[in-house]
């Protein structure tokens, strides 16, 4: 059955909620006891009538309809501008299955302290009831969530990032099978601030923030942690992973996907438009931010995208960096965090246009480009539908996803990392993913710059053990019988100046053409102690201002470099009471390789 056709079935039988989840609704109700409850359908009369009533309520400001039509600005409280990892807790019964990476707390203690938030919480507010589901409509792959909120800004931006409305009564049917998720904003006090994950009870309550990833419960609470948790237990997995396919200029598309952590890339490359000296060839978004693979039955690993538009960082986004983005956004879109031009417009650092003479800042304040401090906020962010982007994958919506035939891992690193390399197999690329590590961003609170380890690119997404997680990795490889090839990028490498040595972006495309090659079992290669790295002439600089020495620095592995993140790789392990002995050996390998 095709999409379409599941949507029209589905939304025949729609229109009654189930009796588990009637019995649900009543409970939180008593609990946060608001004035009203409402059931939201998903049409398009509703969010209309939604978004003028979030405008009203000062929820959002309409900016100029002729420039923008469609779209809206939100100012977050400035406490709650990225996601609070520190108050991010996997409650699992037993402390030891949350891991030595998550916070925990025990379940009956976290419903106790959330609880006590949301008694009584949303007197004088309303109930929102989202119905929603992750991933295609009529995919068996797909999950449904229901997200209860007092907040009108995270009930149209989950109509926008995930199927939302009538359309998941269909998909939900008689069924208990959905996740429970709490949502309200309280007082948005910090110190009565938690996101808490039930992954045993299917649950997720978060009180306090109105903030992204904090409060649109179906991103990374249930896409990821719960769903990452779900897929363990059920032999998929949830990462932390854009998925986009590349068509060359023979016609063929090879889908891929990259974990890079927070901020470092994932959009961009999704996105990406081909240098004019790269001709001939095609990218195909299909996911930004988070992918659900399985083993196919042609031993393949599939991948789907379970979301339904981009939850995208706005500084750095322009028309050179980023095309596909900014007319992506162009309508129907929400700005949360940037500037107001005086013409009702939008604007952030790195928009490369000039910046107006005088603006609102992302606090709210007047603003001139002068003031000495930044009009946007780091992290602030857009929200569109993905189907608006230009390079939209004609099968992002396919049920069964699309078939990945490489993988690759990446981070911020201004040293030692070269710019591409590729793992020797499947354990040894878990291996390479398991000991990613990046300069932090301003995704998420804590000191930008700080190098820490993100495994998988899912450090703050894990919502298990984590050396339980590395083991799920090994036992998927041996189920898959075609494996992708699993790589790590760098586009962070600086010169001794500071300056990045890669020109990024659109240029990515080179290092993903030598990717592509590897995969059909050509390009030039030369074996290191970390994987293959491309030989000399096997990326092609031609157009570029990347000089032959600075190639020979990008690609250069230099075992005694390389001291230091092996120590550091030791200490991180060292945290493990569970590390499978593969990635054990495989560390053991590589030190032997590098003469550490
Ligand atoms: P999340 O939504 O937080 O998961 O982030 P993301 O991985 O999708 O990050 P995104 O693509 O939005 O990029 C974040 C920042 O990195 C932006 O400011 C980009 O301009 C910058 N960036 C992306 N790709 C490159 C690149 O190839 N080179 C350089 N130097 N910067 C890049
Ligand atoms: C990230 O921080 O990785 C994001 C944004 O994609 S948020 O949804 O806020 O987590
Ligand atoms: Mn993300």
């Amino acid at each position: 059955m095709g999409v379409k056709e599941a949507e029209k079935k589905m939304t025949n039988v729609h229109g009654e909620p189930n009796a588990h989840v009637k019995k649900w609704v009543e409970e939180m109700r008593d609990l946060c006891q608001p004035d009203a409850v409402y059931w939201c359908d998903g049409s398009e009369e509703e969010r209309r009538r939604l978004m003028s009533d979030a405008v009203r309520a000062g929820d959002f400001e309409e900016l100029n309809q002729e420039l923008l039509p469609g779209c809206y600005l939100h100012r977050s409280a400035q406490n709650d501008v990225a996601r609070t990892e520190g108050l991010t807790f996997i409650c699992t019964r037993s402390k030891s299955d949350a891991g030595p990476t998550n916070n925990w707390m025990a379940p009956d203690e976290a419903y106790r302290k959330c609880g006590a938030i949301f008694k009584g919480s949303m007197k004088g507010r309303q109930m929102y009831v989202i119905p929603f589901i992750m991933g295609p409509a009529g995919s068996p792959f797909s999950k449904v969530g229901i997200e209860l909120t007092d907040s009108l800004y995270v009930v149209l931006n989950m109509r926008m990032m995930t199927r939302m409305g009538n359309v998941a009564w269909g998909q939900l049917g008689d069924s208990n099978d959905f996740t429970r998720c709490l949502h309200g904003k309280a007082d948005l006090n910090i110190d009565r601030r938690f996101i808490c994950h039930f992954p045993e009870d299917n649950t997720i309550w978060s009180v306090g923030s109105g903030y992204g990833g904090n409060a649109l419960l179906g991103k990374k609470c249930l896409a990821l942690r719960i769903a990452g948790f779900l897929g363990r237990r059920e032999g998929w997995m949830a990462e932390h992973m854009l998925i986009v396919g590349i068509e060359d200029p023979q016609g063929r598309t090879t889908y891929i996907t990259a974990a890079f952590p927070s901020a470092c890339g994932k959009t961009n490359l999704a996105m990406l438009v081909p240098p004019a000296s790269l001709k001939g060839y095609k990218v195909w978004t299909v996911g930004d931010d988070i992918a659900w693979l399985r083993v196919g039955k042609d031993g393949q690993l599939w991948a789907v995208n379970p979301e339904n538009g981009f939850f995208g960082v706005a500084p750095g986004t322009s028309m050179k960096s980023n095309p596909n983005a900014m007319k992506t956004i162009q309508r129907n879109s929400f700005f949360t965090n940037v500037v107001r031009t005086p013409e009702g417009g939008v604007w952030w650092e790195g928009m490369d246009i000039p910046p107006p003479q005088e603006g609102i800042d992302w606090k709210g304040k007047k603003w001139t480009p002068s003031s000495g401090e930044k009009g946007a906020h780091p992290n602030s962010r857009f929200t569109a539908p993905a189907s608006q982007c230009p390079s939209l994958s004609p099968h992002w919506e396919d049920p069964e996803g699309v078939p990945i035939s490489a993988i690759i891992f990446g981070g911020r690193r201004a040293s030692v990392v070269p710019l591409v390399f590729e793992s020797f197999d499947w354990p040894h690329g878990t291996y390479v993913g398991a000991t990613v590590a990046s300069e932090r961003t301003a995704a998420a609170e804590g000191t930008v710059g700080e190098l820490r380890h993100d495994p998988m690119a899912m450090l703050p997404f894990c919502g298990y053990h984590m050396g339980d997680y590395f083991e799920h990795w090994l036992q998927m490889g041996k189920r898959i019988t075609r494996h992708p090839k699993i790589f790590h990028v760098n586009w962070f490498r600086q010169n001794s100046q500071g300056e990045f040595l890669w020109p990024g972006f659109g240029e990515n495309l080179r290092v993903i053409q030598w990717i592509l090659e590897r995969c059909a079992g050509s390009g030039k290669a030369v074996k290191t102690p970390i994987g293959f790295v491309p030989a000399a002439d096997a990326i092609t600089t031609k157009g570029t201002h990347v000089s032959g020495s600075d190639l020979a620095e990008l690609l250069r592995v230099d075992p005694g470099i390389w001291k230091p993140d092996m120590t550091s790789r030791d200490k991180f392990f060292g945290m493990f009471d569970r590390l499978p002995q593969a990635i054990r050996d495989e560390h053991a390998a590589q030190k032997k390789r590098l003469h550490i």
